[in-house]
């Protein structure tokens, strides 16, 4: 159960999102490639990452409207993400058919086609920030927003994260800090982008901006050990997952490293150490109510 005030931010958030969304991405020439970044953009993903940015902008802000001032880094944010997902879909990369209950994009607009469609949302994202950046003065604060996304994006980020996935996989991962660090770079590192997004947008010191960095941390691991707890104790209701995923290659995950019971507990530990970073702020309530949400979220 979330209050309603959450549910009425998330429906707020998601709408002006998705109406973003819409206008950053008509459908031009060639159409086979547009066809392909919409078809994964609009394919019900939850966009929390862009709730994240919203709800720190929030935070720092007082705003209780969606300012048209987050907007365009917020969309940006789910552009990288929904490139993220395409890639880690491929046949060289986790090789799954299924994702949201659909079929991935390679399954739908062949290989080439869904790299192509990966690239492009991922240079759609820095225009739209470039654009952004550009329309409201180039302002110091917002040149560090963009800046912080694609860092986190890069090699010290996303890619990072998934460059040690890969090269572990089918064996047991070397140490508990190399698990750490392929987690916190695959999967924090958006998330806490976001966080630290909204922050920079909305003007916020840097002290706040470090705690949101923290706390968006923190949520991202907790986050990523929920997940791989669902994996394993909710397959049935979590959808969209491979059908090929019991004859894939061993993964690392934190329930594969610490087994279930102690996974659970590291998802509540995090979590924890995320609230408590904010709880000193006024105005914190909705993100540490949807951090409660997520963290025992069913799929
Ligand atoms: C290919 C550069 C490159 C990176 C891939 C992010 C990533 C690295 C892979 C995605 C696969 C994965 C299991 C990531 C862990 C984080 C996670 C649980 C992602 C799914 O995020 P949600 O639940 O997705 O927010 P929706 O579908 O709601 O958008």
């Amino acid at each position: 159960m979330i209050s309603r005030e959450l549910e009425e931010y998330i429906n707020l958030s998601q709408k002006k999102v998705e109406e973003h969304l819409e206008k950053i991405l008509k459908e031009r020439s060639p159409e086979i490639i547009y066809q392909a970044m919409r078809y994964s953009v609009f394919a019900g993903g939850k966009r929390l990452r862009p709730l994240l940015c919203l709800l720190s902008y929030q935070m720092v802000s007082k705003d209780q409207i969606v300012d048209e001032k987050i907007l365009d880094i917020a969309s940006a944010i789910e552009l990288i993400h929904t490139y993220s997902l395409i890639h880690d879909d491929l046949p060289a990369m986790d090789n799954d058919v299924l994702r949201r209950g659909k079929p991935t994009n390679h399954v739908v607009f062949g290989e080439a086609i869904a790299i192509l469609a990966g690239d492009a949302l991922l240079n759609l994202a820095a225009e739209v920030c470039m654009d952004w950046i550009l329309r409201y003065g180039c302002r110091e604060n917002l040149i560090k927003a963009a800046k912080y996304l694609f860092w986190a994006s890069g090699v010290e980020g996303m890619i990072g994260g998934q460059v040690i996935d890969i090269t572990n996989s089918g064996q047991d991962i070397k140490s508990e800090e190399l698990l750490f660090e392929m987690h916190l770079k695959k999967t924090s590192r958006l998330i806490q982008a976001s966080c630290v997004c909204g922050a920079l947008v909305a003007g916020a010191e840097d002290d706040v901006v470090s705690d949101l960095e923290e706390y968006g941390k923190n949520l991202g691991l907790a986050f990523q050990i929920r997940d791989d707890v669902l994996d394993v104790i909710g397959d049935s209701k979590k959808v969209g997952k491979s059908i090929g995923k019991d004859i894939k290659e061993k993964k690392n995950t934190f329930v594969t490293f610490y087994g279930l019971e102690k996974a659970q507990q590291l998802v509540e530990h995090y979590s924890q150490k995320a609230i408590d970073v904010i709880k000193k702020y006024d105005n914190s309530e909705l993100l540490i109510e949807l951090t409660n949400y997520l963290i025992n979220r069913e799929k």
